[in-house]
């Protein structure tokens, strides 16, 4: 048998990954992602041979570690039919079980009811601050807390987001402009901590309220959204992003369900089934955004946005002051699966 791992799996809002503390993985990026494809059965449709989901939301991964005042997470999305391990982006949903991981290993101090701990995002120069329940000094995973997209309800971890803006392309509007027009389409890039082409329905010929199934099955839309994004990529200041897991493409139209705005988000290959924390925060951004593509569909003006998406809606607290970015906060729930050893395939 191979050597074993510790390792967590958890699910972290909609999404579930396996949490490692950074001293657990090899020091050597390529030596790490060598190991974390055969963990998680990469390269390979079903994953069959690793403990990943065969899904981009449960192909995840965390690595922590304590740094002078608080926790370090980075994030890495493991390919699946391919053997690529990112870092170019992060993820707020498995943010959501970052602090629940550093209390359980004794990285960060569990208080009396409620405990903070400062998390540094280092896919990105942000940070955010957890508050996860606490009640005895023990992490509590149970509670009332019901988000669109998982069954039952969880215990809430509060997320508050510094720095958000222009996480990965330096600016929140990449482009500089509000609106752009990229092969005749218009559109609104933006980065409130996770880079999304912003697109109003019409202009794609979709209702905007398809399935996943459908969306993913629209072979023409899926490659004009394809073409979008690549286009769009270059102008974002990503480069190629052929074979990147960023920008995200987010189809937005009039919300119909009492949100505010109606999406569907290419992740970029397959439709999200919800959509991610700062996929959200992003897109809220941009409806907030005089001259965007997406401001002419919000329905709601406050700071608390309920973004409607496949399997219900995800509210997201975004303020902005003219294009500046006051707040970004999220309540997400998270709730360990498994706690023990992984046992990577033999290198082949
Ligand atoms: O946008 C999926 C997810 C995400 C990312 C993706 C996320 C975020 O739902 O903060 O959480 O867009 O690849 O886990």
């Amino acid at each position: 048998m191979s050597t074993g791992i510790p390792c967590f799996i958890i699910r972290g809002g909609t999404s579930k990954g396996a949490y490692f503390l950074a001293e657990d993985l090899p020091d050597n990026e390529g030596e790490r992602d060598d190991l974390l494809l055969r963990i998680m059965g990469s390269p390979d449709a079903r994953q069959i041979d690793g403990i990943g989901g065969a899904h981009p939301l449960t192909s995840k991964v965390a690595v922590i570690g304590a740094n002078d005042g608080g926790i370090d997470y980075l994030f890495l999305q493991v390919g699946i039919d391919s053997a690529i391990v990112s870092d170019k982006q992060n993820c707020g949903n498995l943010l959501a079980g970052v602090g629940p991981f550093a209390i359980e290993r004794g990285l960060w101090p569990a208080e009396e009811g409620i405990t903070r701990v400062p998390i540094r995002l280092l896919n990105s120069a942000g940070s955010a601050t957890a508050q996860v329940q606490t009640p005895n000094g023990r992490v509590e995973y149970d509670g009332d807390t019901r988000i669109d997209g998982v069954p039952g309800t969880a215990a809430a971890v509060v997320l508050d987001f510094a720095d958000t803006a222009g996480s990965s392309c330096g600016a929140l509007l990449p482009t500089g402009n509000q609106r752009d027009e990229i092969d005749g389409t218009p559109v609104t890039c933006i980065d409130n901590g996770m880079p999304v082409v912003v697109v109003a329905v019409q202009d794609l010929g979709v209702t905007g309220y398809e399935s996943v199934a459908e969306l993913e099955s629209n072979v023409e839309l899926c490659a004009r959204v394809e073409r979008l994004r690549i286009a769009a990529g270059l102008r974002m200041g990503l480069g190629d992003v052929t074979d990147a897991t960023v920008p995200k493409v987010s189809l937005v139209a009039a919300p119909r369900s009492g949100g505010a705005i109606s999406t569907r988000t290419f992740i970029p290959h397959r439709v999200h089934t919800s959509i991610g924390v700062l996929g959200a925060a992003s897109v809220a951004a941009a409806a907030l955004l005089d001259g965007s593509v997406a401001n002419p569909l919000l329905e709601y003006t406050g700071s608390r946005i309920a973004i409607e998406h496949p399997t219900g809606a995800f509210e997201v607290e975004v303020e902005l002051n003219g294009e500046t970015v006051v707040r970004t906060a999220a309540v997400r729930t998270a709730r360990p699966i498994f706690d023990g050893t992984v046992f990577p395939r033999p290198r082949r």
